[in-house]
Parts: C-alpha cells; structure tokens; sequence
C-alpha cells in the first residue's frame, strides 16, 4: 500500500547520556563467538544456539481455528520477527535451507472488490433499532435482564456477515493472509557446522544467523528498513567464494501468478489472490561480490561467490480509505505495486548495502534508544540462550536482565509493527504464516487493538500510534451507517463492532451469540486512543484538525446509544459484558467506556474552545449515568444485577475498564470501588491466557499493589511467552507482549489522575534501579533512579511547559515547567527539592 501522510506525533530528543548498550556490554567477560567481531549475543538480544528444521515448510492449512499452537512450532516459537510496519518477515535460521515466511501488512482476502461485490459487501447492517424500543420495554415490563430482550437482540443486533471462512460463498469480512515464503538453498549440511547462532538483536533491529562450516564463519543479516521500504538478506563469509545459493519464492496457494526473471540478477512474482483478486507483487534482486548469478527456472542461482546481498521489495494494490463509495467494487484497490516495488528496489540498489543499513539503523535507534531500563543493576548474568533463561526463569530462577528484554522487546515489536503511513499493528502484529489464521488475524476491538497501543506513548513510541489514529478515521464512515442502523436514523457519530478488517467493516458479525459479537462501545473505546494521544503530545493542531472530530463523533455515538429510562437516569440497554453473561440493561464495561469518551470530549472542547452546548449535554449524561455498583461479595459488579459468580475465572475484565484503561477508579479518588475491583482481581485469578495476565498485571499496578502486578508479570513470562518472547494465547497473539511492556511502565510510572506519579506500584524485587525516557501525559518525559525500594531521583524533562504535578508515596509537589526545559527532582526524608537544570 501507499504511505498515506500523517500528523507527525511529538519527537524527543533525549540530552541525557548513557552508555550504549553494545559498548557497554563488550566490557563483560563471555565466551564469544570466535566468528564475530560484532557478539550479537551480547547487549540486549534474544536467541537461541539451536537451528530449526524445515518441518513447518508450506504447511498450508486453511481455518486452523481460533485456538491452540500454529501448526508450525518452529514458526511460532523459535523464528525471529523482522518488519517496517508494513512489510515483515520471520526468519527461521534453517542451515542447509535457510527458511523466510513473508508479509505484507495490507494483504488481505475479503472486501467488496468482487463484481458487484460493493452493494453486498455494505450491506452488511441490520436495522436493528426497530426493536430497540422493545427490548428497553422488555427491561421494565420484566424489572430487569430477560428472554425476551436477550432473544431481540440475538436476532437483531448480529449482523448479516459471517466470520469463519466458508460461513459465506463470498467471504466478505476475509482474513490477513500470507505473502509466501522463500527457501535459500545453501549447500550446507547441518551435521557439517558448528557455534550456531539464531540472534535478533533489538540494539540493531537486526536477525543474524551466523556458525561455522569448515573452519570459515558464515553469517546471514536481515532486516526490513522502513527509510526505503525494502527488506535486505546478506550472506556472508570469512573465506571468498564460499557462497553457492539457490533463492526461490514460493507464493500464497490461493493466488495466481508466476515467478519470472527479472533482468539477469534478479526474480519477480506478480499474482492475484483468488479470493478477492487483490494484486501483489515480489520482487528480488541477488547482487554478489564475485561469483556468478543467474536465473534460471523461476529460482535465483549464485555460484562461488564472497558475500551475497538479497534487495526484496513487496507490495499490494490496496490503498488506505477514508471516504469510501459504498457503490464502487474497487474502494480499497490504488496502487500500481509492479511500480512500487521497482522504484523501491531501484532506489536501494542504488544506495547500496551499507547506505541501507545505515538509514534503517538511524531511523530504528532514533526511536529505540529513547528508553532504557536497568533493574537491579542487572547484567548478562551468563551467556546462554533466551529458550534456556526462559526455562530457567520458569523454574524460579530470579532473572532482570530477561525482564528488561522482554520489555524492550515489546518496543521492538511496535516499532517493527506500526510505522506512520501504514495500518496498524493486528492481531499477530504484521506476521502470519498461513493462508488463514485465528480471528482471520484482524483487528479486534473488545481489547486487542487496543491493548496493542497501551505501551505507544508512556514507551515513548507515539509516532507508531499514528497508525491506529489513521486506521480510527477509515472506520467513521461505514460507522456512521453501522451507528444509524442500530440506534436510530437520527443516531449522531460513529462506532464499530467486535471485529474489523482493512475494508472499513464496522458491522457486527452474523453469529448470534451477543456475548462477544455485541460490542458497540469499542467505537468510543477506539477514541479514547486519540484522546490519550494528544494528552501524551500535547500536539493541539492535531486535536485541531484531526483528533477532535473523532473524539465528537464518538461522544455522541456514545450518547445517542444510551437508554434515556423513565427514572431519569442513562444505560447502555442492551448491552453485554465480554465475553460471557446475559443481555442486560446496563453492563459495567459500557458506562466505564461512555465515561471515559465523555471525560475526552469534555477536556478535548474545552482546550480547543468549541462545542460549549454539546459539552453541556454531555456532562449531563455523565452525572446521570447509571453509577458503579458493589456486590454482595464486595465486588465491582459487572453487571446490572449483582449476579457475578465469584467462582468466575474468565479472561476479560473489562468491567474494571474504569481502573485501567480508564480513569474513573482509583485508589486515591474512589477507594471503595477500589476495593470492589481488588475482589474482583482476587476473585479472577492469576492465571489466564496471554493478553488477558497482561491485561491484569496493568490492573494490579493500577491499584498500586507491586507485589501483585509482579506476580502477573511472572506468570505472562512463565506461562504466556514463547521461547522467542511471542506473547502465547495461545495461538500467538501480540497483545500481550504489548500489555505486558505497558505493564512494566504502570508499576514504575502512572500519570492518568492528573499527576505523575512516580513507582507507584515497585514490587519488592525491583529493589533498585533505572528508567529512562518514559513519557508521562503533559508532555513530559521522566527518568527515575531508585535505590533500596526508594526514591532517590528523577529528571523531567518538559515538552510543552506548564505545570507539573509529582507524587511519591503521599507526598505532592507541583512546579512550573518551561518548554524544553529539564528538572531535576530530589527526593529525601519525604522531602522534594527540584533544580533547574
Ligand atoms: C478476544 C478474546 C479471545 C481472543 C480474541 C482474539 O475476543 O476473548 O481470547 O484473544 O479476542
């Protein structure tokens, strides 16, 4: 797809000094590989010493289902993640035939681009609203939950797509699919090496294979440069001539298209997707240093030469959609990729491997470097590989340094995942590989878009937000419709449901099943990213012209959808808890959401000066709004009627929503639904599914029990983590490697209640240490250095000027800060004193 341009998010420079990783890690004592003069092992690095084999090879399977391990462990254990936010990879590190699964974020099976495929792909709504009238009726004639509401709304508010695969002749909602693969022969037997390495290395965002073959030491670097839209593979090794490759595509088996020479160095495949006909185009370019290259049956040959350099470009027709005609097959169809992918290969040739190199290596630190962490002084505590520390680390074995990597892994994979121009990062972040994969690998709106942003801003990464913010706009259109449809021809904004895909699809899906498939407030939640984008930047302008009117439209959405009762007071009616209970006439989750869009709107037109009538309205929903409630046994209640079962271990919390992501509970401004949430957390468990430990280690640290949140954290690492550090459903799902970086920040920094509250939830373990770099909302960017379980010191570094609000502990301070200007925070005997620096 075409880079779209976007508002540009708030750029830091960091003026403080630390040793690089690299540097500072060379000084450790280690056995090094004698190969390398470069020890990727070393700084911060994920890897293994073991290669994988090709059992997983083009193991096509269609509609795996939604649960259990990929197919292909190798895949989805051991490989290793590369990608510049559209066009990734996963390298496997195989010896004898190195193995690349491909992607490209925007191809997808499904939308309207079938002949006369717009007017059925649109029609996807039901009018829903015709029964609303009644369900609420039902609600009062039956004083509360009922069947006849719960049967409405099953039939009502589904809609008329379906989601699995061969639900539909036309398969409308589609799925991400793969892009191929590429198997490189290279005439080496793995019984033949020695010192294997499988390292990727988040300093460098670099995958290296590298082990020794007949005495000479072979490497292999990949990497995927968003600078120029390119993904490289260099071979290479001690002695010249040593290299003799065979490279081959082998495309998606639902497309059509063939593999042809392209010029005498090089291999094109142009295909089709028989699904939807959507275009995609690979094309790769060998260039050697000695030796000869030729082409020959579809297949790049480089015979004896010294290094080898693979230019891969991809892309599809798809193009981005804000304004979509909903009569026009070809709405999502733009872009030429035969000419894409030559001007990008054209480019990058011309600048070469180093100039390549050297451009994706600035453009990845200047984003990556910006935080550092060091826990408890942690150091390579000895050089084994991340499958062997992880295993260590399940078996009790204290471990930081494998904390910090996983943190900074999470920063690793957004910045791979979510680059400005491109669509964000889904439910596998940008890598699948199969023609179909669980939850038709989507965007999925009741937690897991979202979670996959929680770490963007405080990790200091809100360029790779951009994304989801662009993404959002594609989706007010057809959320109008679906807005309308379901509440009312007079509804105002937008909203989506469950499931979206790239084809602005904001229909609920067709199953009947209203536990998950009714989800009309993840519009509204959707919004509140935007919200907490500018409260991060700071950047008015795009709350201006870009931010605002998503936050309105959603607002009213949010309005508009609610139950006006006779008693006065608003509900979400119908509405559901995900993803278990009944039909009720208000589910906590709902009015946390509502809160929450109304809170942004409210701010949002205040500082921009605007809407003073509609602010007034929704302020009046606001107070009247049906308020949190707690339960016979203490708890926040999650719906309606107190009808929670403290025995109930499933996943989503979303009824605490209002404790995290939200802001509408906390343990200083709201204790006893604190307390209520406490039960709740207590009564769940702590154990779950990837995402969903993420999703309450975030929760604990929200009630600023560092113990608590520590132990979830252990559990995601022991029980939900791959051995290459993929969060595990499982399947693999990325969400809860990203709820479990943006975990990390809210044990050590939370700034939601109007104050930046520094580690308000340190667990006993991180006795001492260093951040660098995390944002704080205001605009403010936040180091801290604590020793013995306190406080010592922290710098803030101030964006946007204005006042400053701290907290430690019980005590306050608030100061005033100049843009651009750093302060120095000491902490001491309860005491703050702050310096100018
Ligand atoms: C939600 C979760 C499932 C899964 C799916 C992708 O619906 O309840 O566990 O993560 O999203």
């Amino acid at each position: 797809m075409r880079r779209v341009v976007v508002a540009a998010g708030c750029i830091f420079l960091l003026s403080c000094v630390y040793i690089k990783a690299e540097e500072c890690y060379a000084e450790q004592t280690s056995v090094a590989i004698a190969c390398d003069t470069v020890d990727y092992t070393k700084g911060l690095s994920v890897w293994f010493d073991t290669p994988n084999d090709l059992s997983g090879k083009e193991i096509w399977t269609v509609n795996n289902g939604n649960s259990g391990s990929n197919p292909d462990f190798a895949w989805e254990q051991r490989s290793f993640p590369i990608g510049n936010g559209s066009f990734g990879g996963n390298i496997l590190g195989s010896v004898e035939t190195e193995r690349i699964t491909l992607n490209e974020k925007s191809l997808w099976k499904g939308g309207p681009n079938v002949p006369g495929g717009a007017r059925y792909y649109w029609d996807a709504n039901k009018e829903g609203y015709k029964v609303l009238d009644q369900i609420r009726h039902s609600f009062i004639q039956f004083s509360g939950i009922n069947s006849v509401a719960t049967e409405l709304t099953r039939n009502n508010f589904n809609g008329k797509c379906g989601y699995e695969p061969d639900s539909e002749e036309s398969f409308r909602f589609g799925s991400f699919t793969t892009m191929g693969e590429f198997h490189i022969d290279t005439g080496i037997a793995e019984s033949e090496i020695s010192d294997y390495r499988r390292i990727l290395s988040l300093d460098s965002a670099l995958v290296v294979v590298q082990f020794n073959a007949g005495g000479d030491c072979f490497y292999r670097k990949f990497f995927s440069s968003y600078p120029d839209s390119i993904m490289i593979y260099r071979f290479e090794c001690t002695r010249p001539g040593r290299q003799n490759l065979t490279f081959r595509y082998v495309a998606n088996p639902q497309a059509s298209g063939s593999v042809e020479a392209d010029g005498t160095t090089g291999i094109v495949y142009n295909g089709r997707l028989d699904s939807n006909g959507m275009q995609f185009v690979i094309r790769v370019r060998a260039v050697a240093e000695s030796g000869t290259v030729t082409v020959e049956n579809g297949a790049i040959k480089v015979i004896g030469a010294d290094n080898v350099t693979f230019y891969v470009a991809g892309d599809t027709d798809y193009k981005m959609n804000y304004n979509p005609d909903f009569n026009d097959d070809r709405a999502y169809v733009g872009v030429d990729p035969v000419m894409t992918t030559q001007n990008n290969l054209d480019f990058a040739l011309a600048k070469g491997y180093d100039a390549v190199y050297n451009a994706h290596r600035a453009d990845y630190s200047a984003l990556f470097d910006r935080v550092k962490i060091d826990l408890n002084e942690s150091k390579l505590v000895s050089d084994i590989p991340t499958d062997m520390r992880l295993s260590n680390y399940r078996n009790g074995i204290s471990d930081h340094y494998l904390e910090e990597l996983y943190f900074q892994f999470g920063r690793y994979l957004l910045i791979a995942s979510s680059r400005a121009g491109n669509l964000p990062a889904n439910l596998q972040g940008l890598w699948h590989n199969n023609v179909e994969g669980p939850w038709r690998v989507d965007y999925h709106n009741n937690i897991n878009l979202q979670m996959n942003y929680w770490p963007a801003c405080p990790a200091n990464l809100s360029e790779c937000q951009t994304p989801l913010i662009e993404y959002i706009r594609t989706l007010v259109k057809p959320g109008e419709r679906t807005a309308k449809a379901y509440y009312g021809p007079d509804t105002r904004g937008w909203t989506t449901s469950v499931s979206s895909n790239i084809f602005g699809f904001t229909s609920p899906l067709s199953s009947r099943d209203m536990s998950w498939n009714f989800s009309f407030v993840a519009g509204p939640w959707l919004a509140t990213h935007v919200w907490e984008y500018y409260d991060y930047t700071r950047d008015e302008d795009f709350l201006r012209t870009t931010g605002y009117e998503l936050i309105k439209g959603s607002a009213e959405f949010a309005v508009n959808h609610l139950w006006y009762k006779p008693d006065g007071s608003y509900a979400a009616a119908p509405s559901t808890s995900p993803e278990h209970g009944p039909v009720d006439q208000g589910a906590t989750f709902a009015h946390a959401v509502v809160r929450e869009i109304l809170l942004d709107a409210i701010e949002a037109s205040k500082i921009l000066n605007v809407d003073a009538s509609e602010r007034e309205e929704w302020q009046e929903v606001l107070n009247k709004l049906m308020p949190y409630k707690i339960g016979r046994y203490g708890q926040l209640m999650e719906w309606s009627a107190d009808i929670d079962d403290p025995k109930d271990k499933h996943r989503h919390v979303n009824h605490l929503f209002g404790l995290h992501p939200g802001r509408t509970i906390s343990p200083i401004t709201t204790p006893e639904l604190s307390t209520a949430s406490r039960i709740v957390l207590e009564k769940r468990g702590d154990g779950a599914t990837g995402w969903s430990m993420g999703w309450k280690l975030n929760q604990w640290a929200r009630l600023h029990d560092g113990n608590h949140a520590y132990l979830l954290f252990q559990n995601l690492l022991k029980n939900g983590t791959a051995d290459n550090l993929w969060d595990m459903h499982p399947p693999f799902q990325i969400d809860g490697n990203f709820g479990g970086t943006a975990g990390i920040i809210e044990m050590l920094m939370q700034s939601h209640m109007g104050f930046i509250h520094l580690l308000p939830a340190l667990p006993d373990k991180w006795a001492s240490g260093d951040v660098i770099g995390l944002c704080a909302r205001g605009n403010f960017e936040v180091d801290i250095h604590w020793e013995k379980e306190e406080l010592v010191k922290a710098v803030i570094r101030s964006g946007s000027g204005g006042m400053c609000s701290i907290r430690y502990k019980d005590s306050m301070v608030n100061f005033d800060t100049k843009a651009g200007k750093s302060y120095s925070l000491i902490y001491d005997n309860s005491l703050f004193r702050i310096l100018e620096n």
